[in-house]
């Protein structure tokens, strides 16, 4: 602003600069910052917004005479908000009274009523709006004042309230929280798990504009709400992205703050004040801060304030003084608050206690609000952030208003109904309002009509989530014929063949620009950096240097209408761009499919709650941990090396793991994944490992396409082997490298094959043993690997580089004797084949367990067995990989 403002008068500037000088020289620098801080806060009080520090005074940023008129009638925007209200409550209780235990949160939305109700009034645009539909993530467990709003506009039945945390009852329940899984037309993001919501907003709105400065939507200026709890902004999570929100000028973003000051246990920030440490984190981060602190009952005293002792005291108390304010009455305010400076006191004479006691707050005044979201969705260049402060538990009185016991009260006993039926006046008799009911207004009122105008006018009901995206015809398995061929004698990695699928991928004319590469900084790790110049990276402003490599051929390329996300150093945030466009076809009808290729360690171990989320939202697309392998990522050590990503993958529901050895078997895998995600709109997730060990990659053998995808193809056997090696991923050579040794070394010819997913093939085993159960009396059918495996009751070995529960997943399934190898127990920094002796997983390791297993069988004698020990110099006093 200084730069920019023109010195009408140099000497009145001057005048003010020496008498500052003048009071650091003669008072201090104490003084001196008294006297200006004193001055910066009369001109912000004055309205003069002052851009450069951090916080402004504990006061509204917007003053009264800058609020516009408010749009509504409030009377009847009053007896609807407290119906819902009221609903909300009940929910709870009647949910509680009936099944003990159920739980819900009865607190959170009374604190937020206003903040809700405000904004599906006059601000949220629904699914018909000519201007498209807003994005909205709601509070996780303000859900039940969700639900009673649809209940009040009459979306949703009594008996649906009923079923409230009941999903599994009959007539279909009301999911606890906001879970698209289970409630696939009604909500559309997944907030509970706190923290994801805020990063996920964020990256939300930012993949809004990648898609709007690629050409596949049009800005029509939607945007993204993200309603979120005070106590919430202590995830890391919540605040680490703030500042990509501000660099990407993301002005379609508003966070809404609820600060109630309070979170489960107790107050937020007892000691200080969480509204103020928000804003100077939000400020400093770029985000235009609109404090919403004081409700208009404080207009007057503030205004009056010229001494500034109000202003003086609202800054000293803390939090937790304002909480018990709340809880304690009119009478303590007017003693404790007020009380302190007798100037002050008497600025309140005229007011009884009771006027004290319920002078409302910002967050509970609708003019407030209205102010707050009018200037919010017409900020230009920035996000937006509103801190609306409020009380937990607002109108339960004693049984929960401010107070610590809000998320164990679940019942309120007959007065406290009573009272909260008095304090909203709402028009039950004493008799039906001690049994909670629930209540609507009848479709002929005007609070009805009133409502149902508003939502039609700003496009229809909310929340809701639909599904118009067409199909993406997905190209024939042949555009990736190369790779199917093999690469005869050159030496490739699975991660180069993924590279070379991707490549041609991006280029079909009918996909290809659907698909969505995103990297967290690792791109020339992957050997990706070919696609930065083919691609381009996303960049919302373009290029506006001259990278260093521009002389080279695969330069540094940031276009605005680049086609990778790269994320930085930022797992959270890559997967939230993920999310966001494995999630495109539902939210703005445009499938996109995203590749997110990592580093594998640092995906499901670190960003499980957002892979789980994307499940919940029904999220499409391919994530590749690269580099995986605890023994085939050789040098980098125990913090890098994963032998365990696919025990999570196998217990994440939506989730279908492979661990890949050959080209021709990441294409057929990605292909059908593909098919499965664009034409026939199955909500999966595909996970693959891919890893960085060159070898030759064979072509791909006849007839096995659809075995690859089901987890399970043979590599090669005689008509009748008398034991059976499972390999998987890069340990595949392992294994075909044990064959032969088997062969010349002991005459014995196993049967060979090739694992692609474990977890995949139990899936399978298990429905099939499940329909075996509950079909006793029909023909037992019978799953994938009993129609490949079961003509030869032999031992199998199965190695992978994974952990032994991997491989172990389908040890009840297999006929015969099952023995695991796998790399149980911490990595370290070696070369390949000294981390595949360490964990034992090595070829000799090998040939060992199946010639022991056969020595078990009673196929050869156990002397053989000390044999492969003393010929491949296996050392029998080498302490376990798990223990050292
Ligand atoms: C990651 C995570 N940790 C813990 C919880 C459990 N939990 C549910 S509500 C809540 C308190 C929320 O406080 P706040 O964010 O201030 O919301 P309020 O209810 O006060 O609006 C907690 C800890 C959760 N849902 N998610
Ligand atoms: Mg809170």
């Amino acid at each position: 602003m200084s730069s920019k403002y023109k010195d009408i008068d140099p000497q009145e500037t001057n005048e003010w600069l020496e008498s500052i000088e003048d009071t650091l020289e003669n008072h201090g620098y104490e003084r001196t910052r008294h006297l200006l801080e004193t001055l910066i806060s009369f001109a912000q009080k004055k309205g003069a917004r002052l851009p450069f520090n951090t916080n402004t005074p504990f006061l509204n940023t917007i003053l009264p005479g800058q609020q516009p008129e408010y749009p509504g009638d409030r009377e009847i925007e009053r007896s609807v908000k407290s119906i819902i209200r009221w609903n909300a409550m009940a929910m709870v209780v009647k949910a509680n009274k009936e099944t003990p235990g159920i739980g819900g949160h009865i607190s959170t939305y009374a604190s937020a009523a206003t903040l809700y109700e405000v904004a599906f009034n006059h601000i949220f645009k629904g699914p018909d709006h000519e201007k498209g539909q807003d994005l909205i993530f709601f509070q996780g467990h303000a859900s039940p004042g969700i639900y009673s709003r649809a209940y009040v506009e009459r979306r949703l039945s009594k008996e649906n309230l009923h079923n409230f945390r009941r999903d599994l009852s009959k007539e279909g329940g009301l999911s606890s929280y906001p879970h698209p899984y289970l409630m696939p037309d009604f909500w559309q993001f997944a907030t509970v798990s706190m923290g994801l919501g805020p990063i996920m907003a964020i990256y939300q709105a930012r993949f809004m504009r990648y898609m709007i400065n690629r050409g596949l939507m049009e800005e029509t200026g939607r945007k993204v709400f993200a309603y979120l709890g005070d106590g919430e902004m202590d995830e890391p999570e919540s605040i680490g992205a703030l500042t990509l929100a501000s660099r990407e000028s993301l002005d379609n973003l508003v966070f809404v703050v609820n600060c109630n000051l309070q979170r489960l246990d107790g107050p937020v920030r007892g000691n200080s004040k969480v509204i103020q440490e928000l804003e100077g984190s939000f400020r400093g981060a770029g985000w235009n801060v609109i404090k919403v602190v004081w409700g208009s009952d404080w207009d007057e005293l503030i205004e009056n304030d010229m001494s500034g002792l109000l202003l003086k005291r609202l800054e000293e108390v803390v939090d937790g003084d304002l909480l018990k304010y709340v809880v304690m009455g009119g009478a303590y305010i007017r003693e404790h608050f007020f009380g302190k400076y007798p100037e002050l006191l008497e600025t309140v004479k005229n007011l009884s206690d009771e006027d004290l006691a319920s002078m409302n707050l910002g967050g509970h005044d609708p003019i407030k609000m209205f102010a707050a979201y009018s200037e919010a969705i017409n900020h230009r260049d920035g996000p937006t952030v509103i801190l609306a402060r409020t009380i937990k538990g607002y109108g339960l009185g004693e049984a929960g208003e401010g107070r610590n016991i809000t998320h164990n009260q679940k019942k309120l006993n007959e007065n406290e109904l009573l009272s909260f039926r008095d304090r909203f006046d709402l028009d039950f008799s004493d008799e039906s309002a001690m049994k909670a009911p629930f209540s609507r207004f009848e479709k002929k009122s005007i609070e009805y009509k009133y409502i149902k105008e508003k939502r039609k006018a700003l496009g229809g009901s909310l929340p809701i989530r639909q599904d118009k995206s067409a199909p993406l015809k997905v190209p024939p398995l042949s555009i990736f014929q190369e790779l199917l061929d093999g690469t005869a004698e050159r030496e490739i990695s699975t991660t180069m063949s993924f590279v070379r699928l991707i490549t041609i991928l991006t280029k079909d004319k009918n996909i290809g620009k659907h698909i969505v590469p995103i990297i967290p900084d690792e791109a020339r790790t992957f050997g990706m950096d070919p696609l930065f110049r083919q691609l381009g990276i996303y960049a919302s402003k373009g290029q506006l240097y001259e990278p260093v490599d521009s002389e080279q051929f695969l330069y540094y390329r940031e276009a605005k209408n680049g086609q990778i996300l790269e994320e930085g150093i930022n797992e959270a945030g890559a997967i939230s761009s993920f999310n966001a466009a494995a999630t495109s076809y539902s939210n703005h009808g445009i499938k996109m499919v995203p590749f997110y290729i990592y580093y594998s360690m640092f995906g499901f171990q670190r960003v499980w709650d957002f892979i789980w989320a994307a499940g919940d939202m029904r999220a499409r697309g391919f994530l590749l941990g690269g580099t995986a392998g605890r023994t085939t990522l050789n040098g980098e050590g125990l913090q890098h090396q994963d032998g365990h990503s696919h025990l999570a993958a196998a217990a994440t529901p939506n989730i279908k793991a492979y661990d890949l050895s050959y080209a021709y078997e990441i294409s057929i895998v990605i292909h059908h994944g593909m098919k499965e995600m664009c034409e026939q709109d199955k909500d999966v997730i595909y996970y693959l490992t891919l890893e960085n060990e060159n070898y030759k990659h064979p072509p791909l053998p006849k007839g096995v396409d659809e075995d690859i995808v089901k987890g399970l193809y043979k590599m090669r056997s005689t008509e009748k082997p008398i034991i059976r090696l499972l390999g998987s991923g890069p340990l595949m050579g392992e294994v075909l490298a044990a064959a032969d040794l088997l062969k010349n070394d002991w005459g014995l010819e196993p049967g060979i094959w090739n694992v692609t997913s474990f977890s995949e093939l139990r899936r399978e085993a298990e429905e099939v043993e499940r329909w075996n159960l509950i079909h006793p009396e029909e023909k037992p059918k019978k799953s994938h690997l009993e129609k490949r495996l079961s003509k030869h009751k032999v031992p199998t070995v199965a190695v992978s580089d994974y952990v032994k529960m991997v491989s172990e997943q389908i040890a009840p399934y297999v006929p015969g004797k099952y023995y695991a190898l796998g790399t149980d127990g911490f990595g370290r920094s070696e070369t390949r084949e000294n981390l595949r002796r360490f964990f034992e997983v090595d070829r000799h390791y090998i040939v060992l367990t199946a010639i022991r297993a056969l020595a078990i069988e009673g196929k050869l004698d156990i002397s053989k067995a000390d044999e492969v020990i003393k010929k491949y110099n296996i050392d029998p006093e080498k302490p376990s990989p798990i223990t050292v």
